[in-house]
């Protein structure tokens, strides 16, 4: 059974206005030490989808692994019993959320490369506006490192052209196609005129989260001090509206062949025992 946190309701409408909300001391110590021992088993033999994003001339990485709760204890202890099931239901204001993947980001210390300015959902085997992806430093991070959000972005109505992370790793599970059928708008230079967005980002200590919407235009974190090491666990959750959706650009992480394994086509409620649901 998950831990319960009793979020006051102000988080969650926050959360829907602005598509993200900062929860302070919303994870203790004992779940911190925890993944700390997840992440370092995970580094020493990481998945086969482990991958290091960024390796600059001074050996300074940023390394990403995900999907990895089913081999890594530590990691399905967090899942099934850390408050975030908890935290996730009350910010999507439903009884019930799935489980969708875990995710982690680990930087070396000094590690400049900061992700481009994306979306996440529009990479996902799921659609919907009800997901919520809790980013959760395992390290106090300054802001100028930390996650950036344009805020209330994941509102917006437009269908943007994604960036293509295989262009950035050269890795082929990264890459994403353009529909020549389908007109896309520009990915908004977010980077290129920061006085005109409302961007968010916070001074963050171990045990602080934040949670986001899934089609917020998020980006940033790296950018770190010197000796400064940044170590992310991410979790992501589905409510209400969460239907199956195969994506003829690529996904990431793709999940249509196991969907499909499990009989799930396009447009299904997702359940199955792929993505455990957390009743509330
Ligand atoms: O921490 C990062 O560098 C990227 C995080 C991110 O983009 C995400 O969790 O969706």
């Amino acid at each position: 059974m998950p831990e319960i946190y009793d979020l006051p309701p102000a988080f969650a409408e926050t959360f829907s206005q602005d598509g993200v909300v900062l929860l302070p001391n919303a994870i203790d110590q004992f779940w911190i030490d925890l993944l700390d021992r997840g992440i370092q088993k995970n580094i020493n033999a990481p998945t086969e989808r482990g991958r290091v994003w960024d390796r600059d001339e001074q050996g300074r990485t940023c390394f990403y692994d995900s999907q990895a709760w089913r081999e890594i204890s530590e990691y399905q202890d967090f899942i099934e019993k850390s408050p975030l099931a908890s935290v996730a239901a009350q910010l999507l204001n439903t009884k019930r959320v799935n489980f969708f993947f875990d995710a982690v980001f680990v930087r070396t210390p000094g590690t400049q490369f900061r992700t481009p300015f994306h979306q996440d959902e529009p990479y996902w085997s799921v659609k919907g506006l009800d997901t919520c992806s809790i980013w959760m430093p395992l390290v106090s991070v300054e802001k100028k490192s930390a996650l950036e959000f344009v805020r209330g972005s994941h509102r917006w109505p437009q269908e943007f052209r994604q960036t293509n992370f295989g262009d950035l790793t050269s890795d082929e599970r990264d890459q994403r196609r353009e529909l020549s059928q389908k007109e896309y708008e520009p990915f908004p230079d977010i980077e290129g005129h920061r006085d005109t967005y409302d961007i968010l980002s916070w001074d963050m200590s171990a045990g602080d989260c934040v949670a986001f919407n899934g089609r917020i235009i998020h980006g940033g974190s790296g950018n770190l001090s010197p000796g400064r090491d940044l170590r992310i666990f991410n979790t992501q959750w589905l409510g209400d509206d969460i239907r199956v959706c195969f994506r003829e650009e690529g996904m990431d992480p793709d999940h249509s062949f196991i969907m499909r394994e499990h009989g799930l086509s396009d447009g299904d409620q997702i359940g199955t025992e792929l993505y455990p649901a957390f009743l509330f």
